[in-house]
């Protein structure tokens, strides 16, 4: 028998994802029926962003998963009305872009672009920046995202150290974990980048201590979630020279207000949270391979654990 799929991410991106949904849900070969329309009570599968129209799964009562077209799950996860199997985002299209943005960003700290971009007046001092391999980069968050990050930044020669909950193993890649871990990777980064999760053992993971390790005019580069940073010490540590530079993505509010110190401060480059966005095409099938799972009795892939909160 065939399974009901109902698409509940943006309405105004149905029109681009109902072709390349039905043809990804063919090609996996799961016999399935795609709609915006279903009723709750008919619905198998929900393809699901937290910018579309459902937010209660009480009336969802066969519901078998809930598909996240987002990496990030912070906002579906306190949600005490979902009770059945939610999967994270993971899609290539998505990956590709975080480590073309992550990699743009921190050559862009490597080499001083900004240096040479303002200093186009005849002024020929020669200032030499070192190569990647004598720059020290953290990399806060080992998972999807952050490894291929990690793991493009090492191949580029940057000396990359690694931070994750668990204990890692990647070539090329220094692995720490805890809070050992954490001291001992601020302790040496010039450039850290933030891509864990948003949950409540990540919160405020730079505060003002933390912060305080990282060697004096270190950068930091956040496309993660805006909690992850504590504000307030952030922009402390920028005015006091201690971080050099924060290139933004996400905040705690987004929109970022007009008002937010951020937007106006010199040492901070905001991004209207853009840094990876999910590709349809990759992500659909990304998408129908878990409900091609599902119906096989097979178990779906990048489940998200309710009690870690990622
Ligand atoms: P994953 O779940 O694959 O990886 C999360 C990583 O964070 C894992 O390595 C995990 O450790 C680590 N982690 C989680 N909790 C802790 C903790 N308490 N202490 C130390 N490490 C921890 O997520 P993704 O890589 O797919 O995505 C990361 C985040 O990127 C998303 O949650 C989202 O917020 C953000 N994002 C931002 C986008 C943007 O455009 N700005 C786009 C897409 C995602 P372990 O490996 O041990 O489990
Ligand atoms: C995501 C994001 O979580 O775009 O997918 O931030």
């Amino acid at each position: 028998m065939s399974c009901n799929v109902l698409y509940a991410g943006r309405p105004d991106a149905w029109p681009t994802y109902e072709p390349l949904l039905r043809t990804a849900l063919d090609q996996a070969g799961a016999d399935a029926v795609l709609r915006n329309d279903f009723a709750p009570e008919d619905t198998d599968y929900i393809v699901y962003a937290p910018n579309g129209p459902v937010q209660d799964f009480t009336p969802f009562t066969r519901l078998k998963a809930v598909l996240s077209l987002w990496a990030g799950v912070e906002k579906i996860t306190p949600n005490t009305t979902l009770t059945q199997p939610l999967c994270r985002m993971v899609d290539p299209g998505l990956t590709e872009g975080m480590v073309e943005w992550v990699t743009g960003h921190t050559l862009r700290y490597h080499l001083s672009i900004d240096h040479w971009i303002t200093a186009q007046n005849g002024d020929w001092t020669p200032r030499v920046p070192p190569l990647a391999r004598e720059r020290k980069v953290a990399v806060l968050g080992l998972g999807a995202l952050g490894l291929a990050c990690a793991r493009a930044l090492a191949a580029l020669g940057f000396d990359v150290t690694g931070w994750s909950r668990s204990p890692k193993e990647a070539g090329g890649i220094t692995c720490l974990n805890g809070p050992a871990g954490l001291t001992e990777a601020l302790s040496m980064a010039e450039i850290v980048i933030l891509l864990l999760p948003d949950t409540p053992a990540t919160e405020n993971t730079l505060n003002a201590d933390t912060l305080a390790l990282l060697p004096k005019g270190a950068k930091i580069i956040n496309p993660g979630r805006g909690p992850l940073i504590d504000d307030t010490a952030l922009l402390a540590a920028l005015n006091s020279g201690q971080v050099g530079h924060a290139t933004l993505d996400v905040f705690r509010t987004e929109p970022l207000p007009a008002d937010h110190a951020y937007w106006a401060h010199p040492n901070v480059t905001v991004t209207p949270h853009i840094a990876a966005e999910t590709r349809p095409s990759t992500a659909s099938e990304a998408i129908a391979e878990n409900i091609r799972r599902g119906e096989a009795g097979e178990p779906f892939l990048h489940l998200v654990d309710r009690a870690l909160g990622y």
